[in-house]
């Protein structure tokens, strides 16, 4: 089990020298302090009353105050002492108190005997009213009857000589509450020297470690300190008066030169901001968890083509933008990526390009569409192609984990396979252009067979593959890398000039050539085009029959 916080700071205390406490009002000054090599956060009053722009005097209520306490607490490893005023009340309020702090993850309290509304010690001109000492010593009872965890601390905190009331009332009132079970004393002093302090601490007598804040008595050092007898010096507000002038002063430079560039001598670099936050850490989690590892993964849906294979069903619709049950083949496919977070998505269109009128996609055309084919399609879209990219035909539907599966893949070019093409082999003679794939080291298969992780290698891909040579079926979805689409576009370059109007693989011309044509080609080449499978999850509207299927099929 993680050590809890409080047991974290009764360990520092047990060790030598005095612990150096920093005051924090939010996550990021917890962090700074932190780094800067304190070793336990104030959640102060002063501060956090600052943050909100009111005053310290128990305007905010204690959910107020827990609340940027536990902020504080999770965004550093280092344990918390919180300042609760007064504890928000008598003893039963105090209960409450604890219990909430407690569940916030702090390791320890601090209550001072003002009575409720408290003042801030410093106001000037302030009556200062303090419990009786009796009230005072049942809250610390309470409080500690209420902890749960036996590491959690409370500190007891007497304003009596920020009060004027003397040092053998300040004496008297740390001893009763030393006496009632606090784990610490903090004796609070507005004095411009040490002296008052530093008698105390002579006068001490109890076992119970005490604790100071120098705000005001600002020259001693912790180590004189320390060797006064204090065990705990608390920096209660510095973090924040820092801030404060250091904004005044960029924002103020701001205003006055009318540019951003004023405020850079009091400024620090968005690189250091990140690294506050922990956006590296992000970065490290995205890939572990996200789908397609946190990447930017594109996508490119290729849908210039006519759907007449569809007759009357298309109605003069491009195949993407035909409607099942409500919803567009394109809006159906745009959910399914934005599901995985892909959201850059480009389409090629061509054919009846007006009739697309999917918002947030960024469009290119081909206007040649009648007379080209699949890649000169892609070739329009290219510059899309920068880190991962999807390519898709537009006549695909399927499921997000189609997508998942395919967004594993390492490799530069990836196709996406299924091998339960097989079973519904009464469809190939239906469908003249199945793609098929031959792979080249055949995983085994069978109804038994589970989906390989080893990566598959493509020998032949295309629809004039032998059915009975072929492993599975290409979904018309390719995956490339940036080096992927590189090599893709580089080897579509070379072709298209030495083919030029000839026959390429299965295109009449290489105009015409399909992704799979150019595939095989860096097949043939020694490019190693891999596929990972998916099993069922998608289908393609390529004919009629297709159409009612898939009506058939969508909800
Ligand atoms: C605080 O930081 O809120 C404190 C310390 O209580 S002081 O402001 O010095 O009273
Ligand atoms: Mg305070």
């Amino acid at each position: 089990m993680r050590q809890s916080k409080a047991s974290l700071l009764r360990q520092r205390l047990r060790a030598d020298g005095p612990v150096l406490v920093a005051g924090a009002h939010n996550g990021i000054s917890a962090v700074i302090a932190e780094r800067a090599g304190f070793d336990a956060l104030w959640a102060s009053g002063f501060e956090i009353s600052a943050s909100f722009a009111v005053p310290d005097a128990n305007i905010l209520t204690m959910a107020d105050n827990v609340a940027v306490a536990k902020a504080i607490d999770n965004a550093s490893s280092l344990p918390v002492i919180a300042d609760c005023d007064n504890g928000y009340g008598n003893a039963i309020n105090v209960i409450r108190t604890v219990e909430e702090y407690e569940k916030a993850g702090v390791a320890a309290i601090c209550m001072e005997d003002n009575i409720f509304p408290k003042r801030c010690s410093f106001y000037a001109g302030v009556k200062r009213e303090l419990e009786s000492v009796e009230e005072f010593a049942g809250k610390i009872r309470a409080g500690k009857d209420a902890q749960r965890d036996p590491d959690f601390m409370i500190i007891a905190r007497t304003e009596a000589l920020i009060a004027g009331w003397g040092m053998e009332e300040a004496l008297k009132r740390a001893r009763a509450y030393a006496d009632a079970g606090a784990d610490m004393c903090l004796i609070h002093s507005k004095s411009k020297t040490p002296d008052e302090v530093l008698a105390f601490a002579k006068a001490w007598d109890r076992p119970t470690p005490l604790v100071c804040v120098p705000t005001i008595y600002k020259d001693t050092t912790a180590d004189e300190l320390a060797a006064a007898g204090f065990k705990v010096v608390i920096y209660a507000n510095h973090g924040m008066r820092a801030a404060i002038k250091a904004m005044r002063e960029a924002l103020g430079a701001i205003k006055k030169e009318r540019k951003a560039a004023a405020a850079e001598p009091w400024i620090v670099k968005l690189d250091e901001v990140y690294d506050l936050v922990g956006v590296d850490r992000m970065t490290k989690q995205e890939k572990e968890f996200l789908p397609g590892g946190g990447r930017q993964v594109r996508a490119v849906v290729l849908a210039a083509g006519s759907g007449k294979a569809l007759g009357a069903a298309a109605r003069d619709l491009p195949k993407a933008m035909l409607d099942l049950k409500g919803k567009t083949v394109l809006e159906r496919q745009v959910a399914a990526l934005n599901a995985v977070g892909v959201k850059d998505i480009a389409v090629v269109r061509g054919y009846q390009a007006a009739k697309f009128n999917v918002p947030n996609i960024k469009y290119y055309e081909n206007p040649d569409y009648e007379t080209t084919g699949e890649m000169a399609s892609l070739a329009r879209a290219a510059g899309e192609m920068k880190g991962m990219t999807l390519v898709l035909y537009g006549d695909l539907l399927f499921d997000r984990g189609v997508v998942e599966k395919a967004l594993q893949s390492e490799a530069d070019l990836t196709v996406v396979v299924d091998r339960t093409f097989q079973e519904s082999r009464e469809q190939l003679t239906e469908r003249p252009r199945l793609d098929l794939v031959e792979l080249s080291e055949v995983p085994s298969s069978g109804p038994r067979a589970l989906a390989s992780d080893a990566p598959l290698v493509v020998a032949r891909i295309g629809h004039a593959l032998e059915p009975t040579r072929a492993h599975a079926e290409f979904v018309g979805m390719l995956v490339v890398t940036e080096r992927g689409a590189r090599l893709l576009m580089d080897s579509w370059a070379r072709v298209t000039e030495r083919y030029a109007g000839k026959p390429f693989h299965e295109a009449s011309n290489v105009e015409r050539a399909s992704l799979t044509d150019v595939l095989q080609q860096l097949i043939d080449e020694g490019t190693a085009v891999h596929a990972v499978e998916t099993f069922k999850g998608w289908m393609e509207i390529d004919t009629f029959e297709d159409y009612q299927r898939a009506w058939a099929a969508v909800r």
